[in-house]
């Protein structure tokens, strides 16, 4: 069945008339990213040519994905919204709230016990307003959603950093807050700024252990994590070309690592080929019907210079393996110099689990491949020196893989099979001798690898890497490992060579499933019922966040000062905090407890200035809002790098936060805090992040003047009785100050109910 298709062939049928307004326009020859924008702006047709980096323009995305941790409070918003149903098709996954302990059966058992409430909130919301919810064990949000929903040239956005992997399927897919995703599903425009343009050409051809993973480790080695911040990657190139549609899948997937706004590729034959084999030809009809409009004029992509705001080169005959991390996914090292960098560094080599999975890596070719090494260790008799753990992509992929007997493979090596979820990724794992916080090294697939993510150990150094390359160290395990030079004893002493994996991009015999664990929402869901208990830990309804009181905010405290990395994952911890993700006021528990206090390098303990104690941030946050001081927190660079989960902004505000400084702010941050009525701003001169100290009053004197474009002046009253003022910058424009005015955007779209 292929899921609207309908909606697609409208898309496509608008495409020639949109591109060729947008080429008068802008006048030259124009990207894929470019025309996929310029295609789906809210009001038609272009009229004019937006300036890339600086321009808010109003899009139409084509539709909406949703993942369970983030889909609670983005529903939840969306109740309050007054509509029937959605108006975009809209889809909600269940998968990050399942842990992996000992395997899929039970696993998925204890899952549906813990988190019942849940999942059938979920569940009958989605009944209630047209939204198609996969189950738990259907899949990953991103895998499901390439399997069924991508379509070349259109345009998504979903509640998760990693709505970007659709990019695979040559879509501009975005990852966005709850909020964003609202207003999508209301009816109404999503505003982006028209995003910078990074070309990266691929030149040769992937081979032995290099795999399309390899590709976006280098690239985050060279961009850093918030290199791409504000930034479309278009990829291209024959070596593009050559890349299977879920490789590319991956790459788009992990742009999420270096902060960019989303990545692409061209329409191609890797995608007809992935399209065919998911069941959906009359995608590939349509599309081939508009083929030339689906990537980059081939005058951008001949002299790509004049056409991106920066262009890199891959050669991928030359690419080697690259292992990312410890703590950061952009710390690239090849494999032939990874035993030097970790003995200079102080890195356990000895690997203790090898993990194969997210939606990053968990496609059929990737466990096609990975199993192609572990078969050569049961061959060979070759013990595996690390455990090893999986979690199939979707339940379409684990039935073909386990049809194909690649899942035998992992299993005569005693792999545990996960549930088709997150799993581990997310820190849903339960991870014998975690408490003990032993340092030690594992190696995984995934995406991210930033310090507690997996099993909550800090001292747990995580490598992300290709499967085959989990394979190859999780069986020796040895960090060091280099397979393309090195041998492996096995039983009898002998040394062996592994040869490079191999594996089939796309099943021979199809894909085959027998339940795909999809529950199509009513035709008329009016009827249903919503119910959240008064009591429930899990679940809360929201109230209205107070509207600004049209003052400046005077003798404001300081929460905290950050100092260095601080994620979503610092600000709004995952594992197990995901249970409170419908719940606001349990959440706001973990405000910012796991951010480093610049005063005193603690993590969770900072000074509450109305005590003179030291306490935990989130209490140290609710005496202030009983006492109705009004505090700030400040921040370093890339504040908010990382997740989409909204709830690193709903914390602050509902504990009475108003405003976050810091150097620099991760898009999808940013935006979050806007939707949510906060002030996010950023130092006009970085230096003055010094000169906050802890015991400081702040006062906003111009606050009554905020205004697009003209930065906001924050007095600094010190302890010593001396005062300074600094300048603040922000990038609001006309109507998020009305958000902020209103209290949120979602108070705006009540009031214009009324
Ligand atoms: C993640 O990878 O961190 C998550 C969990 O998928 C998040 C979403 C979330 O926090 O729920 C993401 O990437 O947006
Ligand atoms: Fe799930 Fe991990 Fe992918 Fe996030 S990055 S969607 S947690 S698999």
């Amino acid at each position: 069945m292929v899921f609207d298709l309908d909606m697609i062939k409208k898309v496509y049928e608008k495409y020639p008339e949109r591109i060729a307004a947008a080429r008068q326009m802008v006048g030259r020859p124009l990207t894929l990213s470019e025309k996929i924008l310029y295609a789906h702006l809210w009001d038609g047709n272009a009229t004019s040519a937006f300036e890339r980096g600086k321009s808010y323009v109003d899009f139409a995305p084509d539709r909406v994905a949703m993942q369970d941790a983030t889909a609670q409070m983005a529903l939840l918003q969306f109740m309050q919204a007054g509509k029937k149903k959605v108006a975009v098709p809209s889809t909600v996954h269940a998968d990050h709230l399942i842990q992996a302990k000992v395997g899929a059966t039970k696993d998925l058992q204890e899952s549906l016990n813990q988190n019942n409430e849940v999942f059938n909130f979920l569940s009958s919301i989605s009944n209630k307003y047209g939204i198609g919810f996969w189950k738990p064990g259907a899949g990953i949000i991103h895998q499901v959603v390439l399997e069924n929903y991508a379509f070349p040239g259109g345009m998504m956005i979903g509640t998760d950093s990693h709505t970007v992997n659709a990019g695979g399927l040559g879509m501009v897919a975005i990852g966005v807050g709850g909020a964003d995703a609202v207003d999508v599903m209301a009816g109404m425009a999503w505003e982006l700024k028209f995003p910078k343009l990074i070309g990266v050409k691929l030149t040769g051809k992937l081979n032995g252990w290099t795999s399309a993973k390899d590709v976006i480790l280098k690239v985050a080695d060279i961009l850093t994590v918030k290199g791409g911040t504000g930034a479309i990657v278009e990829y291209f190139g024959e070596g593009a070309i050559s890349l299977s549609c879920t490789g590319k899948g991956t790459i788009c997937n992990m742009g999420a690592e270096i902060g960019a706004t989303t990545s692409t590729f061209g329409y191609d034959e890797s995608m007809r080929r992935y399209l065919i084999a998911t069941g959906r030809e009359e995608v590939v009809k349509a599309a081939d019907a508009i083929a030339e409009h689906l990537t980059g004029d081939a005058e951008v992509y001949a002299a790509p210079q004049y056409y991106f705001d920066e262009v890199i080169e891959i050669n991928l005959n030359e690419l080697e393996p690259h292992v990312n991390g410890p703590f950061t996914p952009d710390r690239g090292t090849p494999i032939s110099k990874m035993r030097a960098e970790a003995e200079a560094n102080g890195w356990p080599t000895k690997v203790e689990w090898g993990l194969i999975g997210s939606c990053t890596n968990s496609s059929y070719e990737d466990l096609a491949r990975a199993a192609s090494i572990v078969q050569q260790a049961v061959d060979n008799g070759i013990e595996p020196k690390a455990e090893f753990g999986i979690n199939p992509g979707s339940e379409q992929v684990r039935y073909t893989a386990e049809r194909d007997g690649i899942l035998a493979a992992f299993e005569k090596m005693g792999t545990k099979i996960f549930t088709n979820a997150c799993g581990p990724c997310i820190g849903q794992w339960d991870r014998a001798g975690a408490e003990k916080q032993e340092k030690n090294t594992i190696v995984h697939s995934f995406n991210r690898n930033f310090s507690k993510r997996a099993d909550g150990n800090p001292n747990t150094h995580a490598f992300v890497t290709s499967p085959e390359m989990v394979a190859a160290l999780a069986i020796t395990g040895d960090l060091g490992f280099n397979p393309l030079t090195d041998t492996i004893t096995n039983s009898k002493g002998e040394q062996v060579k592994l040869t490079a994996p191999v594996g089939d991009e796309l099943p021979k015999k199809g894909f085959a499933v027998e339940d795909n664990g999809y529950q199509a929402p009513a035709e008329d869901g009016s009827a249903v019922e919503i119910k959240v208990a008064p009591d429930s830990s899990r679940l809360q309804l929201l109230d209205n966040f107070p509207i600004w009181d049209g003052k400046n905010i005077e003798h404001a405290r300081l929460l905290i000062k950050v100092k260095g990395k601080c994620t979503t994952d610092h600000i709004s911890m995952a594992g197990p905090w995901l249970k409170y993700r419908g719940h606001l006021d349990n959440i706001s528990n973990n405000l910012l407890i796991g951010a480093e206090n610049a005063f005193n390098g603690k993590a969770n303990e900072v000074k509450n200035q109305l005590s003179g104690e030291f306490g935990e941030v989130p209490a140290v946050q609710r005496a202030y809002k009983a006492a109705g001081v009004p505090s700030i927190v400040v921040g370093d660079h890339n504040y908010g790098e990382g997740s989409s989960r909204e709830h690193a902004a709903m914390e602050p505000r509902h504990l009475g936060v108003c405003a976050v400084i810091v150097k620099s702010f991760a898009r999808i941050h940013e935006t979050n805090l806007k939707k949510q009525g906060m002030l996010g701003l950023t130092f006009s001169n970085e230096a003055d992040y010094d000169k906050i100290q802890e015991n400081d009053t702040f006062n906003f004197v111009d606050l009554v003047d905020f205004a697009p474009g003209k930065p906001l002046t924050l007095e600094l009253c010190h302890d010593n009785g001396t005062t300074e003022s600094i300048q603040l910058n922000h990038t609001y424009n006309a109507q998020q100050i009305d958000w902020f005015k209103a209290g949120s955007a979602l108070n705006l779209i009540k009031l214009s109910q009324n």
